[in-house]
């Protein structure tokens, strides 16, 4: 037995050096596990008018048979459907997160894929990045949103936002957590982090 755990906990440093086990896995990813209900997501709006149809969506998907969708049927703030992610501890390096996306008479504001990074305990939100929104009439498109995980960071909230009117459709979520990088190594010994470097297609705010 002891023997086990010493050659578990040995794969698991192994795997943890490597950054596999860094990799947590996503709950629904692409919407296939209910014809109705999108489980292992969350949906959450701005207060006020309920604003928003959302459905799994079994005609329109980029991969299996199902997709999630998302209408805004009155003018109101956001729309959320997003999951919760643990990291391992100590996690470091980038997060790479992609899904395909589709639109139909999206306004500029966008159907738009967001990561928040929470500490661990309280949830505190560090930072927010989002990729570029996706908007008017758009056939299905793999849309990547590639960030830096800053320190303390030990969840995610990964989600997709409708901030504008019109349909969004959401499929094959899938998330990398890469291990840090020499640069980022490097960094880290130096004592002094960088601040979040910016991904061209995402917004620090
Ligand atoms: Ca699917």
């Amino acid at each position: 037995m002891k023997a086990l755990s010493i050659a578990c906990l040995s794969l698991s440093l192994l795997y943890a050096s490597l950054g596999w086990a860094q990799t947590p896995k996503l709950a629904n990813p692409g919407f296939e596990e209910s014809d109705t209900k999108a489980t292992g997501w969350r949906f959450s709006q701005h207060a006020g008018v309920k604003a928003y149809v959302i459905a799994v969506d079994d005609e329109v998907k980029a991969e299996g048979k199902h997709s999630f969708r998302m209408q805004r049927t009155e003018k109101q703030v956001y729309g959320l459907l997003q999951q919760m992610v643990e990291l391992t501890p100590g996690s470091a390096g980038t997060m790479r997160l992609s899904a395909e996306m589709r639109s139909e008479k999206v306004g500029k504001d966008g159907w738009i894929l967001v990561v928040n990074f929470l500490t661990a305990l309280g949830e505190n939100i560090i930072s927010q990045v989002r990729a570029k929104p996706v908007t008017g009439d758009s056939d299905w498109e793999r849309i990547e949103l590639v960030a830096p995980i800053p320190e303390r960071t030990g969840k995610l909230s990964i989600g997709v936002m409708l901030l504008d009117e019109g349909t969004g459709w959401v499929d094959d979520v899938q998330l990398k957590i890469e291990p840090p990088t020499e640069e980022q190594e490097g960094e880290k010994k130096k004592g002094k982090e960088k601040p979040a470097q910016k991904p061209p297609q995402a917004v620090l705010f």
